[in-house]
């Protein structure tokens, strides 16, 4: 009988590999030279090796066109001129065809399998400890948001970067929409679960469906934003159409995509990434350099779509905004 075991648990890169490329994956790691991270998202000759192997880029750009939404004529959003960067922003044909995105597979390359998933119609639960719970559709929800854009830089648990104009609302607006009670202590949120559509979802050693969560605090934070677009379109789905998170001051895998449930409860929230293995990736997951990750540096990051590698921000450099919403968490693993 064949038992498949839960793996060695860095998040992704090196974890469950199609067992027809292992080979060809092991060429690449050689030419490669990669480490504990592979280094597969540069243009460099191991990124071509990579194409060869993995796929081109052909149909991407079809990917990448979302004129068809039924939301397309809202954009673009006004951009709000608070959060700047000072890094060029990262191409869309680079952030648009390295993504994780576990439930449409275990490694990279999974922005065809992504067109898979259906996001319309598409709605939103918001349940829990609220007045009154409700399901909204989509894009009457997007509708009724204070819409705007912004750039953000984020940071994969993996030491990789981008730099992103992201279109969509404050988190806050939809708390305020779900009118929590008083007794709410966190958010925890759910994406979607169709093993039909999303192959991933049939690995069954995962707990799916893929769940995060934040206090209340962090929710209403000015940085919490709910994403429905990227660079000044509708979000693609490898994104994580039709809405997904992004907390730039954490690592990436707390920006849980294709959202469909938000529960207010008093009770702290195990993520989809803590259930697999809450030594290396905690509830907290604040980006910090001097924290290394269990088996790797968090030290610095490799620049998506450059040769660049550049030292770690704590709080990726937005601690200005965070870092009170912590000061009283002593003794907390606030940085894994
Ligand atoms: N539902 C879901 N959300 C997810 C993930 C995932 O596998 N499934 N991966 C996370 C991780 S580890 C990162 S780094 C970001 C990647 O977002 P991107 O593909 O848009 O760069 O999505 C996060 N959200
Ligand atoms: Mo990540």
């Amino acid at each position: 009988m064949f038992i498949r075991k839960k793996r060695g648990w860095e998040l992704p890169d090196r974890a469950a590999t199609p067992e027809a490329i292992y080979l060809s994956r092991r060429a690449l790691f050689a030419a490669a030279g990669a480490g504990a991270l592979a280094a597969v998202a540069r243009p460099s000759p191991a990124h071509a090796l990579f194409n060869s192997l993995f796929g081109s880029s052909e149909g991407l750009g079809e990917t990448l066109d979302t004129s068809a939404d039924p939301t397309a004529d809202l954009y673009p959003f006004p951009r709000n001129d608070t959060f700047t960067i000072s890094r060029a922003l990262t191409d869309e044909t680079v952030t648009g065809s390295y993504n994780n995105f576990y439930e449409f597979g275990s490694h990279k390359q999974i922005w065809q399998a992504a067109q898979a998933l259906k996001t319309r119609p598409w709605t939103v639960t918001l349940d829990g400890m609220v007045e009154e719970e409700k399901t909204v559709d989509i894009d009457d929800l997007i509708r009724a948001m204070p819409l705007e854009e912004r750039l953000y830089r984020h940071r994969c648990v993996e030491a990789w970067s981008m730099t992103i104009p992201w279109s969509g609302f404050p988190m806050k607006a939809l708390v305020d929409y779900a009118k929590p009670l008083g007794s709410a202590k966190y958010v925890r949120m759910e994406t979607f679960m169709d093993p039909k559509v999303a192959s991933g979802q049939n690995q069954s050693w995962y707990p799916w469906p893929y769940v995060e969560g934040v206090t209340m605090a962090e929710a209403t934070n000015e940085l919490a934003f709910l994403v429905t677009g990227v660079y000044g379109k509708p979000a693609p789905k490898q994104f994580g159409a039709p809405l997904r998170l992004a907390l730039p001051w954490k690592y990436g895998f707390k920006s849980a995509k294709s959202l469909v449930r938000f529960t207010f409860t008093d009770k702290r929230p195990v993520s989809f990434w803590e259930d697999i293995a809450a030594n290396e990736y905690g509830f907290w997951a604040n980006v910090n350099p001097e924290v290394p990750h269990p088996r790797w540096s968090q030290a610095q990051e490799r620049v998506l779509g450059t040769d660049e590698t550049v030292p770690t921000q704590i709080y990726n450099g937005y601690g200005a905004y965070v870092a009170d919403l912590y000061a009283d968490k002593t003794g907390e693993k606030l940085f894994m």
